[in-house]
């Protein structure tokens, strides 16, 4: 049970309000039982997410301080740049001020209509960009990184075989690129190994067709390869990243995970081309290519923590702290994605409340229970973010997995704090007949679970809802 103490000490404290459960309930009310609508500082443990959340380090905020805030040619482009060639290996580098950024102006200016863009698992913004150019984004993972049962040491990888049959029908003319997302964000946080890398690599070399990765996770995506792959042990992360990104063409990278940052992100590549005609349109809606859409300062903080991550002293605690909390709930038999990933431990919202049926969107209960009693901020990945209307059948689909993600921002949370999230699971989990599904009041027509607003089942419209669906 135990894992590496904080390889940090505190210089600088955020005191945390602390919110009576009247206050909660309150709160969680007038934000129509949706956790994006609670204000931030009325929440005790947050992990909605890891991204933009990390705790800079004084060697970063020292950074900000050299920030040239010169409109073209400012001097920590050139260390971001030559860092982000060091580790990723790629010619053309393209700040931009965060992930989705990048995700946009590589696919508008590659992809067409019709056009189909393969992935393990496609992150929402990357397919909502890849829909946006009404092309189709498909999700290719390994079968055993669909169920959260299966204990696999990579249940990020992308099946080669898949790939192989779709890269086959349709042909590099309609797939202009194939992506690989690490770590495998909507499939758990789960690792891609070197060895599924290569194959996909082979397969899309035989198809001519070329591959980028989606890298927010890159570092954490390297140490399991360091902990779980044969051979990998003694090799150090940055020969790790640097084999695993030469297998590729390119990357789309929001820094606001492994770049320790608040705000950054990029988009790096080797085909000059798409680099020219990306830069292009990137002067037209981001900014001038030497700061896209962010200050200097915010570059140099993402130079510097893009080294940082690659410690493994701070990667070792990084994803034993995410480690600790799934162990902890796993014990007391709470019902969690195993393996754990790498930034997130991810509860299994069917089997935690098997009474609650998914169009009662039971990890949306989860969320507003681990809030109303405890002040936790988690999110749903389930019913409430990706049940849809087929066009053509007019009946509901919904996802296979019903989840509720408890991301676990980067050198802000201690011991602690974990263990006061693992005692409040388990708490709820035993109390678990208590609590209700829910009907959604409004949502807006796209990306609905940022501002539906929901209300409470009684028991005889669980009933109900439950023939009616
Ligand atoms: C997250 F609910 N992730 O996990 P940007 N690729 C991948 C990501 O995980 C990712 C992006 C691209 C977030 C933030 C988030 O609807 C949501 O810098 C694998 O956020 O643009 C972001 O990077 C996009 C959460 C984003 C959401 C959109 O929490």
């Amino acid at each position: 049970m135990r894992f590496p103490a904080e390889p940090f000490r505190i210089k600088v404290v955020e005191p945390l309000r602390r919110v009576d459960r009247e206050e909660r309930e309150k709160l969680i009310r007038e934000a129509g039982l949706n956790i994006f609508a609670v204000p931030a500082d009325s929440i005790y443990v947050d992990l909605l997410t890891d991204s933009g959340t990390s705790a800079m380090s004084d060697r970063q905020w020292a950074g900000l301080m050299v920030g040239d805030e010169s409109y073209a040619g400012s001097r920590n482009f050139f260390h971001f740049e030559s860092t982000v060639r060091e580790i990723f290996g790629y010619r053309h580098v393209i700040p931009t001020h965060q992930g989705r950024m990048a995700e946009n102006l590589l696919f508008s200016t590659v992809l067409k209509a019709g056009d189909t863009v393969p992935n393990n698992i496609h992150f929402d913004t990357t397919r909502a960009n890849i829909e946006h150019q009404s092309a189709e984004a498909v999700d290719l993972v390994i079968d055993e990184g669909l169920d959260p049962t299966v204990i696999h040491p990579f249940k990020g990888n992308l099946d080669p075989q898949k790939l192989d049959r779709v890269l086959g029908e349709l042909g590099k003319g309609r797939v202009p690129l194939v992506m690989i997302t690490v770590t495998n964000n909507s499939g758990g946080g789960q690792p891609v190994s070197l060895a599924n890398i290569r194959a996909v690599r082979e397969v899309c070399t035989r198809h001519g067709v070329p591959l980028f990765f989606d890298a927010c996770r890159f570092a954490e995506n390297c140490w399991f390869i360091k902990e779980r792959e044969p051979g990998q042990s003694e090799r150090s992360i940055l020969e790790i990243a640097r084999e695993m990104f030469s297998y590729g063409d390119g990357c789309t990278m929001s820094a606001k995970k492994d770049g320790l940052v608040n705000i950054g992100g990029f988009l790096a590549l080797n085909n000059a081309e798409w680099a020219e005609r990306i830069t292009n349109l990137l002067i037209l809606v981001e900014g001038f290519p030497t700061y896209g859409g962010l200050a200097g300062r915010d570059l140099e903080g993402m130079a510097i923590g893009l080294r940082e991550v690659l410690d493994e002293d701070y990667l070792c605690f990084r994803i034993g702290q995410v480690t600790h909390l799934g162990d902890l709930l796993d014990q007391a038999g709470v019902p969690i994605v195993k393996p754990v990933g790498g930034h997130a431990v991810y509860l299994d919202a069917r089997r935690f409340l098997p009474n609650v049926p998914q169009p009662q969107y039971p990890g949306q209960a989860l969320v507003v229970a681990l809030y109303r009693e405890f002040g936790i901020r988690a999110v749903e990945v389930g019913s409430l973010m990706f049940a849809h209307r087929d066009p053509r059948t007019g009946q509901m689909v919904y996802p296979r997995l019903e989840l509720v993600r408890l991301a676990i921002p980067r050198r802000v949370y201690t011991t602690e704090h974990i263990r006061y999230v693992a005692e409040s699971v388990i708490a709820l989990y035993r109390e678990r007949e208590r609590l209700r599904g829910m009907r959604i009041t409004y949502e807006a027509p796209v990306l609905r679970h940022f501002t539906a607003r929901l209300e409470e089942l009684n028991e005889s419209e669980t009933a109900h809802t439950v023939q009616k669906t």
